[in-house]
């Protein structure tokens, strides 16, 4: 089992995933869906509590896409221990929906962070012998790739990689999604730090047409945090919100695998620790981010 009173290593967070889909076969499914650059396999864990129910609806989560997110992973893997062991007690929408999670995408950075640097970005890719390393996997997608806000600079934070979709990372959940794009009618990935909960478009200050529900969503979910920790989230257009990033995997998934609620979730804190969020804060973290969960599961479920 694992505690959330500490943050894990890579090899901790396999070894539990294991040890769930050996535990709970019934409801717990993992699947290697690529490899990072320093060939590490990119798992999903796919959870669906009711197996009988014929509901095909389906949410897609995230963790870890930046290195030094760590509250992004912990947070992730706090959800996938509720989903598992509170399982009886859970809320019916929660037993219906099918739940594929990646709570860490980008394990060579969380690993250069944990051991080298810890405020390490990118992920560990190198294009050439005189370039620098790591592509923002977080600029790397194909919609509006190498627009605003991302760098064709290798040396850049947020280096946009050398095209859209050159690292495994991007490849690998872009090819997983699009095999089944339209049961995926959540997608939502975590990062830090900031509370907010960011929708599309971040390429430009733009909306899609859909924003009314889009932001309606975001905030039952900003209300059900508050309900959770009494924290406040901030619910937005991501582009007007922080700044315009093109590239990111929340526009790809609303722009190409036409996912319609997909948002970016900046869990804890406001700046008093940014990153380096102390690990007294993974519990009531981890409860934000299955109060989130819960609220656009619940949103889905219910919606035609
Ligand atoms: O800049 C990012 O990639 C995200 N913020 S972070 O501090 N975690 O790096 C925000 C991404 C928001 N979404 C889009 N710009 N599409
Ligand atoms: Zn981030």
């Amino acid at each position: 089992n694992l505690t959330f009173e500490r943050y894990h290593k890579v090899d901790d967070i396999y070894k539990y995933i294991d040890h769930l889909s050996q535990e709970y076969p019934d409801i717990v499914e993992i699947e290697t869906i690529g490899k990072s650059h320093e060939n590490v396999p990119l798992r999903v864990i796919r959870i669906k509590l009711d197996q009988n129910s014929t509901d095909t609806k389906a949410i897609w989560i995230d963790g870890g896409i930046h290195a030094r997110e760590w509250i992004a992973v912990s947070s992730v893997l706090y959800l996938i221990n509720e989903l598992v062991y509170n399982r009886d007690s859970l809320e019916l929408h929660m037993k219906n929906i099918e739940f594929h999670i990646i709570p860490i995408l980008n394990p060579d950075g969380y690993k250069h962070s944990h051991e080298k640097e810890r405020l390490w970005r990118k992920n560990r890719s190198k294009p050439s012998a005189n370039s620098c390393v790591g592509a923002d996997l977080n600029r790397n997608w194909d919609y509006h790739w190498g627009e605003t806000g991302a760098s064709k600079y290798s040396c850049a934070e947020i280096y946009r990689g050398v095209k859209a979709s050159s690292e495994r990372e991007t490849q690998a959940v872009v090819k997983y999604i699009m095999k089944n794009p339209n049961k995926f009618k959540g997608f939502l990935t975590f990062h830090s730090y900031g509370q907010y909960i960011l929708y599309p478009w971040g390429y430009a200050k733009r909306v899609p047409s859909d924003h009314t529900e889009v932001h309606r969503v975001g905030q039952v979910m900003a209300t059900a945090i508050k309900k959770a920790t009494s924290n406040e989230y901030t619910v937005g257009n991501s582009a007007t919100l922080l700044y315009p990033a093109a590239g990111a995997s929340d526009d790809w998934a609303k722009g190409v695998a036409k996912i319609k609620y997909s948002y970016t979730v900046e869990l804890k804190d406001t700046g008093k620790y940014g990153f380096i969020l102390p690990p007294t804060e993974i519990l009531s973290t981890g409860k934000e981010a299955y109060a989130a969960v819960s609220a656009l599961a619940n949103e889905i479920s219910s919606e035609k």
